[in-house]
C-alpha cells in the first residue's frame, strides 16, 4: 500500500516536470504551445453543445475555472496511474505520458497560425517527464535489500521526488511569469488615446434610467458585462499588432492597421448585447457605448459580390461568425468597435478591435480580437457554433426579466416596485407588462425609449395582497409583437418564455 502511494508519487512529480518544463518553453514558443492551454482549447471546442450549456448554466462565466479545475483532477489521476503501472522493465507509465504529450503537441500543432515548434514544449517536456520517471521508479524497483539499505534507497527516493517537484514548480511559475510578461498587452493597452467621436453617440436622458433599487443600470460597467467566449486564455493582441483584412467574395482586398483605422472618422452608439446561451430571466445580456467603424463602410471599400450573403468574421484565436451581409450593411449602426464606455476594449471584451451588431446575438455577429471579415455565402461556409448545432442565423428575441423582488423573496403586503429590463434590439420596446398569478395583464411604466437599439427598463407597482404570488413579465417590441410564453431551449437559436418570481407577500 505504501509502495503503491510512492509510485503514484513517482507520477505526480514526472507529470509536473513535463508541465513545468514544458510552460518554460513555451513563454518562448507563445502561449498556444503550452500543454495545458492547447489542451484546454481542443477541449473547448470539442465539447457537445450540451455539456457546455450546462456547464454554462451552473456555473456561468466561471466556466473556464470549472475547466481547469476538471482538467487538474483527471491529469492527477492519469500521472498516478503512469507512475504505480511504471516498472523498469515494463515502462507502461512511460508511454502514457509518451502518448498524451503527443496529444497535446498534436492539440498545439492544429492551433491557429501554429508552426512546428509549437510542439516542442510538450515534446521536450515529456522527455524530462519520463526521465524523471524512470529515475524515481529505477529508486523504487531496487531488488529486496537488508532493512538499512532499503531505508536509504526510500530516503533518496523522497529526496530526488522534493527537488523534481521544486524544480518543477519554479520552472513552471517562471514560464508562466515571462510568458505574462512578454505577451501581456495591457501596457499596450494603457497607452491607447481613443479618438474623440466625429458622431457621438445622442446623451443618454437622465429618464432612460428608472433609478429603482434592485434594477440593472441602464449602462453595464466595463467590469460588470457579462463575459462568453471560447479562449481558455484570453488572445494578447496589441495594437501594433492588429490588422484587419477584408477578403474572399470582394472586388479588392483591403488591410486595414489600427493606424489606418483610426484616421477614420468615429462613430459611437449605445449597443445592447445578447448571449444566444442566455436562459430566460438570465444575465448574459449588457448595455454599453461603443466606439467605432461603421462595418458598412469598410466592407463598401473591398466591394462585396452582388451574390455574397454572409461575413465570416474570424478571431485572432480562429473563432468565426457568419453574420448575414444584409445586416451588416442595412443602416444599421453595424460597427467595427475600439472603445467600450470610454475606454479602449477591455482585453478580455476584445481588445483592440471587435464586432458589434445591434439585433443579432453575439455568436453570429459579435468577433472579439477580430482579424479577418471574409465576404462569403452561407451555403459555402458554417460558422464556429453553426457546426456546433447552432442555428446559421441569430436574430435576438424579444425578452424581458425581471431584476426586483427576486425569487423566494419575503415582502411586506402594499407597494412594492417590480422592475426590469426589456430587450428587442433593433425593433425596439414598445410596452411591458406584468401578471399577478393567473390575473390580468397590466402596463408596467416604461423607462425613456433612447434608442431601438438598446434594452428598456420598466416598472410595476404592485399593490402586494398576503400569500404567495407568482409575477410573470411579457415585453413587446416595436413591430407590435408580443413575447411568446411558449418554452423554447436556448439551443438552436435563443430560448423564449415569459420570466417569472415567486414571493411570498407577509400579512
Ligand atoms: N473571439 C471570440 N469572439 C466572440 C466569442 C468567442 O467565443 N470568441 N463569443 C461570442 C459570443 S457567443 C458572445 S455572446 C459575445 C460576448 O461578448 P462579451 O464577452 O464582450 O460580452 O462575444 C462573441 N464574440
Ligand atoms: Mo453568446
Amino acid at each position: 500500500m505504501r509502495m503503491m502511494g510512492l509510485r503514484a508519487l513517482s507520477g505526480v512529480v514526472s507529470a509536473l516536470v513535463i508541465l513545468g518544463v514544458a510552460e518554460l518553453l513555451a513563454a518562448g514558443f507563445g502561449a498556444d504551445s503550452s500543454p495545458v492551454q492547447a489542451l484546454g482549447s481542443a477541449i473547448i471546442d470539442r465539447t457537445p453543445t450540451a455539456v457546455r450549456e450546462s456547464v454554462i448554466d451552473i456555473f456561468g462565466t466561471n466556466d473556464k475555472a470549472f475547466l481547469y479545475a476538471c482538467m487538474t483532477v483527471v491529469a492527477i489521476v492519469l500521472a498516478a496511474l503512469a507512475g504505480i503501472l511504471e516498472r523498469q522493465q515494463r515502462p507502461i507509465g512511460s508511454v502514457l505520458f509518451a502518448v498524451f504529450s503527443v496529444l497535446a503537441a498534436v492539440a498545439a500543432l492544429t492551433r491557429a497560425d501554429a508552426t512546428w515548434t509549437a510542439a516542442l514544449p510538450a515534446l521536450v517536456g515529456a522527455v524530462a517527464g519520463i526521465a524523471s520517471l524512470r529515475a524515481l521508479v529505477r529508486r523504487l524497483d531496487a531488488p529486496q535489500q537488508p532493512a538499512a539499505a532499503s531505508v536509504a534507497n526510500r530516503r533518496e527516493f523522497l529526496g530526488l521526488a522534493a527537488g523534481l517537484c521544486a524544480a518543477a514548480l519554479l520552472t513552471g511559475a517562471a514560464g508562466r511569469w515571462i510568458g505574462s510578461r512578454v505577451r501581456d498587452v495591457s501596457g499596450n493597452r494603457a497607452t491607447v488615446v481613443l479618438p474623440a467621436a466625429t458622431d457621438p453617440a445622442p446623451p443618454i436622458p437622465p429618464a432612460a434610467d428608472l433609478r429603482v433599487p434592485g434594477l440593472s443600470s441602464y449602462v453595464t460597467e466595463n467590469s460588470e458585462f457579462y463575459r462568453i467566449d471560447t479562449a481558455f486564455t484570453v488572445p494578447q493582441l496589441s495594437t501594433d499588432e492588429w490588422s484587419l483584412r477584408i477578403h474572399g467574395m470582394v472586388d479588392r482586398e483591403v488591410t486595414l492597421t489600427y493606424a489606418d483605422l483610426t484616421a477614420r472618422p468615429a462613430v459611437e452608439r449605445a449597443v445592447t448585447l445578447t448571449c444566444v446561451s442566455n436562459p430566460i430571466g438570465g444575465d448574459l445580456v449588457g448595455n454599453a457605448t461603443w466606439l467605432g467603424y461603421p462595418i458598412a463602410d469598410l466592407l463598401a471599400e473591398a466591394g462585396p459580390h452582388p451574390d455574397a450573403d454572409m461575413v465570416l468574421s474570424r478571431s485572432i484565436d480562429n473563432f468565426t461568425a457568419g453574420s448575414p451581409l444584409e445586416v451588416l450593411t442595412d443602416g444599421r449602426d453595424a460597427l467595427l468597435a475600439i472603445g467600450m464606455n470610454g475606454e479602449p476594449l477591455p482585453i478580455e471584451h476584445g481588445y483592440p478591435a471587435r464586432l458589434v451588431v445591434p439585433g443579432l446575438y453575439g455568436y453570429v455577429s459579435a468577433t472579439k480580437w477580430v482579424v479577418e471579415l471574409e465576404v462569403t455565402r452561407f451555403d459555402r461556409v458554417q460558422a464556429y457554433w453553426t457546426e456546433r448545432g447552432w442555428s446559421e442565423r441569430g436574430p435576438i428575441k424579444t425578452a424581458s426579466r425581471i431584476d426586483t423582488p427576486h425569487s423566494s423573496a419575503k415582502l411586506p403586503a402594499g407597494q412594492v416596485a417590480v422592475a426590469g429590463v426589456a430587450w428587442a434590439q433593433h425593433r425596439g420596446i414598445s410596452a411591458v407588462e406584468v401578471q399577478v398569478d393567473d390575473g390580468d395583464w397590466h402596463p408596467a411604466r416604461l423607462s425613456e425609449q433612447y434608442s431601438g437599439d438598446t434594452w428598456r427598463q420598466w416598472v410595476y407597482d404592485w399593490d402586494a395582497t398576503p400569500g404567495p404570488h407568482t409575477v410573470r413579465a411579457r415585453a413587446t417590441d416595436g413591430t407590435g409583437a408580443v413575447q411568446t410564453a411558449e418554452t423554447a431551449d436556448v439551443i438552436p437559436d435563443g430560448a423564449t418564455g415569459l420570466p417569472a418570481i415567486f414571493v411570498h407577500v407577509q400579512d
